[in-house]
């Protein structure tokens, strides 16, 4: 593995254009559930029960108060050395962005400033009326929330199963996939899409692209180096 780990330094210390992408497995390290892991349930719920715009039609009660579960959880949550390493990186790297399917705004909370946040941000409201998007922390947030500005419902400002990311978040992601050198995928299971078409976008492109992960995923077939292990561990070591 050091070999391996030398190589990627290696490769990044010496590119211009670095993308990253990052899912569930970098703030695992922090103490937030995977979505995908034994600890993702909520009451017996999967995320794919609950993160849809008709269970919040259903029952928008419901689907708040897993989003107060998660909101009370990652409140307690720091951006682990991973989160560190990609902050530090962002400095070094003259054309840099970072892709998180991430929503705990734990990527910002570490220093990352040049990054698109593709599933949104659990931080972040959206009326259900007028659109408008707010920044809400508090913990718990009051059930039901209604917009100032309208008295239309607020949902949480994240992306669902079967709605679109935000154009500007796509063009963006597709051009730093497109242009970059090398691309690093940090702890994602690789099969939410778009985000699983990212690897073979960059690949097709030309770029070097390594993963890391705890596990094998589709995406490791693929890629010119998978490293096995933590992301606080290993994404560290491959920061020159
Ligand atoms: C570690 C570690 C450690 C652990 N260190 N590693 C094409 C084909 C088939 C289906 C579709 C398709 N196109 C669209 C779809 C439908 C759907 C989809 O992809 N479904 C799949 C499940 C098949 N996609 C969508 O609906 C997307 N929208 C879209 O495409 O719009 C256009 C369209 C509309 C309608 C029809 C067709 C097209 C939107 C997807 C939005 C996903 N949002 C979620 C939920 C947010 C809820 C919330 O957070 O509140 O975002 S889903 C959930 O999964 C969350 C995550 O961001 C996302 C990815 O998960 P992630 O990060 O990979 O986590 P895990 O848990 O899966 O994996 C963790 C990994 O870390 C594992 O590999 C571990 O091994 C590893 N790990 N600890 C390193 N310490
Ligand atoms: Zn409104």
């Amino acid at each position: 593995m050091s070999n391996r780990i030398a190589e990627v330094r290696e490769r990044v210390a010496g590119a211009q254009r670095v993308t990253v992408l990052t899912g569930a497995g970098v703030s695992a390290d922090s103490g937030v559930p995977t979505f995908r892991g034994t600890d993702g349930l909520w009451r017996n719920f999967r995320a794919e029960d609950l993160a849809m715009p008709e269970a919040f039609e259903r029952d928008p009660r419901l689907v708040w108060e897993w989003y107060n579960w998660r909101r009370e959880l990652i409140a307690t949550k720091k951006p682990n050395q991973a989160h560190e390493a990609l902050a530090t990186l962002e400095q070094q790297v003259p054309d840099f962005w970072l892709i998180t399917q991430n929503v705990d705004g734990l990527h910002r909370a570490a220093g990352s400033t040049k990054l698109s946040e593709i599933h949104g941000n659990i931080w972040k409201v959206r009326c259900t009326g007028c659109g408008a998007i707010g920044e809400n922390r508090e913990v718990p947030i009051r059930l039901l929330p209604y917009c100032p500005g309208c008295g239309g419902l607020l949902r949480p400002h994240i992306v669902w199963f079967g709605e679109s990311l935000a154009p500007e978040d796509i063009n963006r992601s597709y051009a730093a996939l497109e242009g970059c050198e090398v691309l690093l995928i940090v702890g994602t299971s690789g099969i939410v899409y778009p985000a699983a078409s990212f690897a073979p976008i960059a690949k097709a492109a030309g770029a070097f692209v390594v993963e890391i992960n705890l596990d094998p995923t589709p995406n490791s077939t693929l890629v010119d180096v998978s490293l096995q292990g933590r992301a606080k561990d290993v994404v560290p070591l491959l920061v020159p």
